[in-house]
């Protein structure tokens, strides 16, 4: 009989790629974060505020199933920026990452991955990241660390987006926040709102520190 092959980890090929993404990145001194949370939860909104916050150099990967809508907001405002279409998948690989990273042209900053729209799928795909942030949003309730766990486990840190809207909205704080210290008890909080810019400043302080602490670790 021949031999039967058996695959023991579908993640294998993936991460191989994810730890040669970390490799070319940390030569590259970049610090490189991963951002994931539902569609419209408000990730290109986010980043986009919070590199007009951040004194540190910043580049952008853009994760779309289709279109470069959010590339093109990135380079109106001359930033660095390659989109990625996955054409149907509702995450980024690391493959794709890796080709983007190849790609951009930027060293020596920060560089946020926009995930695909999805609070499932894109926790379980290693990019090579140092780490992914959560994005949540006041409009999508306040049970979502309860029903998609996997990501409020794994974030090293969570933003709670669209602050501006908690009068309109029924957001109980303390359910959010208690869900997430069930999961992660290390993890950061921050409140922002991207629309008026509420909370960027602390928000930007915190990720500055992370990248000189990166810098002085190499
Ligand atoms: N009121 C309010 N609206 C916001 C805020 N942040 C984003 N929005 C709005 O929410 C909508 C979606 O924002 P995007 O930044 O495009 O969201 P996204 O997560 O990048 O969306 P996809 O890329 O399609 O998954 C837009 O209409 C934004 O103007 C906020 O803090 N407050
Ligand atoms: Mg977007």
């Amino acid at each position: 009989m021949d031999e039967i092959v058996i695959i023991r980890d579908v993640l294998e090929a993936n991460n191989n790629v994810a730890h040669e993404n970390k490799t070319i990145k940390d030569e590259r001194n970049i610090l490189m974060v991963n951002i994931i949370g539902s569609p419209g939860t408000g990730k290109t909104s986010f980043i986009l505020r919070a590199i007009e916050n951040l004194k540190v150099p910043c580049a952008v990967i853009e994760g779309d199933v289709t279109s470069d809508i959010d590339a093109r907001k990135m380079a109106e405002r001359n930033i660095p920026v390659v989109q990625i279409n996955t054409g149907g998948s509702c995450h980024l690989n690391a493959g794709s990452v890796n080709r983007a990273l190849k790609s951009l042209s930027f060293d020596n900053g920060i560089v946020f991955i926009e995930n695909v729209g999805n609070l499932i799928c894109p926790s379980g795909f290693e990019l090579g990241e140092d780490f992914k942030l959560a994005l949540a949003n006041v409009t999508e309730g306040d049970d979502k660390p309860y029903k998609y766990p996997l990501l409020f486990t794994k974030a090293k840190a969570v933003v709670l987006n669209k602050i501006d809207m908690l009068p309109y909205f029924e957001f109980d704080k303390k359910f959010f926040y208690d869900g997430i210290r069930a999961l992660n008890q290390e993890v950061p909080f921050f409140e922002v709102s991207a629309r008026t810019g509420e909370g960027f400043g602390e928000f930007a302080k915190w990720l500055e520190e992370k990248y000189y602490k990166f810098r002085q670790s190499k």
